[in-house]
């Protein structure tokens, strides 16, 4: 740390990971390396395996023999959940290496990064809870002669994809429902993130996590990903990315072995600001909630939708929290806005920002490339007078960029909010308790927030309708995606013969 200035320094030099399989990691040894450098400020930070297939096959191998032999699945919940509050406890002790390596592979700001962590110490301690008080149905409503049970049981082994944007966060969203729920684990990290998933496989072990339950190969989509989500020993699976990657996830479970699939896409949230909400803290919860991780969030609220009669002094009132956000390095503890984390992802919102410019929205703020001498960043922008067929109002953009479309009756704000392929969240910003509710229950998307935005916590489940996925993750409903059900009905006495 320069305590001068209250930024962390940059690594002397990379840190190299190997996979993990077994419990135990495996050197990069022979293998292809892929080297990742930090997108804030363009220097090498990690190094780490491009796994094989036949990497694959041995971890898919692992978590096989780990499930079937019941080592996990067959603890009771005490002995499960003892290992998950260790696991939160250990994140803790770590946190701040954690939190490190997520900002120098991802580029989001080391204080965002730290209250992540801190989130997923807590997303086990309250997955620990579910490990105990998961459980099933009875009826003993069937007559005198029959008793019926309904269990849930672990689905298996399951295979997770996930992607940059929140590399540790999506990852512990999963995982500790998924060992609540006695599954085991081959996880596939992003190309561009892989560091902290390989820190929690290590964690996990160390919390007393039998071998083989949590397995991690790193690499490639088109390879290791593709190969993964084609595996015919992966009972489920659970993506997180592109709708065109998801699409091709449907399509390989539909080709080899009908895996189960949990799939959490794109979006494009409306945040629906009314004339008598409070209009500074809609104005800066608005600002959060596309500036927050540089827009790079499945659930950011990236359509405007606003009363017109207050829409330009809304603007106003945005463009001013633009001015005032804190744009950086973001290994700077001060920074608000970090680095776009991938070179592709800068092209692709500079593009659109092009898109709009060209499609006649007028840009009030922003549209730029910042530069600060070395890394990506795109200041927060702001596009006025966009129409609903333009691709700014319609494509999942995932960069800084807010588009307004203003509205004169609840009706057509709920038509506006609706007018999209996917359904992942909405905000709605009003003191009328009617109004919120009445918006609440007719946008179609499977996260709300009522004069709030991208709060969240392990109990509420989270998912989308429409295009934006399938399933639920977190909370007990997160556990319950990982099981199957079993009905069992249990004959009380003799059973009336078939044959007199
Ligand atoms: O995602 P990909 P990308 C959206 C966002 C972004 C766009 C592209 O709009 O601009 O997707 O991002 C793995 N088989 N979201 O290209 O490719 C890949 O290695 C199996 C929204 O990074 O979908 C990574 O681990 N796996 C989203 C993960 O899929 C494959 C978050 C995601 O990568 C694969 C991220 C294949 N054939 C992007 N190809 C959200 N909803 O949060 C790639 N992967």
């Amino acid at each position: 740390m320069d305590k001068s200035s209250n930024r962390l320094s940059l690594p002397a030099s990379p840190r190299e990971f190997g996979f993990y399989v077994n419990g135990a990691c495996i050197p990069i040894g022979s293998r292809e390396v892929f080297s990742r450098n930090s997108p804030g400020h363009d220097v090498p930070v990690t190094r780490i395996p491009k796994c094989t297939t036949d990497d694959l096959d041995m971890a898919v191998d692992a978590a096989r023999a780990a499930f079937d032999d019941r080592r996990w699945s067959g603890l009771n919940g005490q002995a499960r959940a003892a290992v998950l509050l260790r696991t939160g406890a250990l994140i803790r002790e770590r946190s701040e290496e954690i939190a490190y390596f997520e900002t120098l592979e991802n580029g989001k700001p080391i204080s965002q990064a730290r209250a992540e962590v801190a989130g997923c110490a807590d997303m086990f301690e309250y997955a620990s809870g579910l490990a105990r008080s998961l459980h099933g149905d009875s009826f003993n409503n069937l007559g005198d002669g029959m008793f019926g049970l309904v269990t849930r049981e672990p689905v298996g082994v399951v295979g997770i994809i996930t992607p940059w944007n929140f590399p540790f966060l999506i990852l512990c969203e999963r995982v500790p429902y998924i060992l609540a729920s006695g599954c085991t684990i081959v996880a596939k990290p992003s190309e561009v993130t892989s560091a902290t998933t390989l820190i929690l496989a290590q964690i996990l072990t160390e919390a007393g996590l039998p071998d083989g339950c949590m397995n991690v190969v790193t690499g490639s989509g088109s390879t290791i990903g593709q190969a993964l989500i084609e595996h015919p020993h992966v009972d489920m699976l659970s993506f997180t990315g592109s709708t065109a990657v998801g699409r091709r996830v449907v399509e390989a479970a539909g080709r080899t072995n009908f895996k189960k699939l949990g799939l959490e896409l794109g979006g494009k949230n409306p945040q629906i600001v009314f004339a008598d909400a409070d209009l500074e803290d809609a104005a800066d919860g608005v600002a959060f909630g596309i500036g927050f991780n540089t827009g790079q969030c499945c659930v950011s609220g990236s359509r405007l939708v606003v009363e017109r009669s207050v829409a330009d002094a809304f603007a106003q009132k945005i463009q001013d929290k633009f001015a005032r956000v804190v744009v950086g390095d973001p290994l700077n503890e001060a920074t608000q806005i970090g680095a776009i984390t991938t070179d592709a992802q800068n092209r692709t919102i500079m593009s659109y920002i092009e898109k709009g410019k060209a499609e006649g929205a007028k840009l009030i703020c922003g549209g730029e490339q910042m530069d600060f001498g070395r890394g990506q960043y795109i200041s927060p922008t702001l596009f006025g007078d966009v129409t609903s067929e333009m691709a700014i109002a319609r494509e999942e953009i995932f960069g800084p960029v807010l588009a307004i479309m203003p509205f004169d009756s609840v009706e057509e704000a709920i038509m506006i909010a609706n007018d999209t392929e996917y359904g992942l969240a909405a905000s709605v910003w009003t003191k009328n308790i009617d109004k919120a509710l009445m918006v609440t229950r007719r946008v179609q998307a499977g996260r709300f927030w009522i004069n709030t935005t991208l709060s969240g916590g392990p109990e509420l489940p989270l998912g989308g309708f429409r295009q934006s996925g399938w399933g639920r993750e977190a909370g007990m409903y997160g556990v319950e995606e990982y099981t199957q059900i079993k009905s069992v009905h249990i004959e009380i006495g003799k059973r009336t013969p078939w044959i007199a």
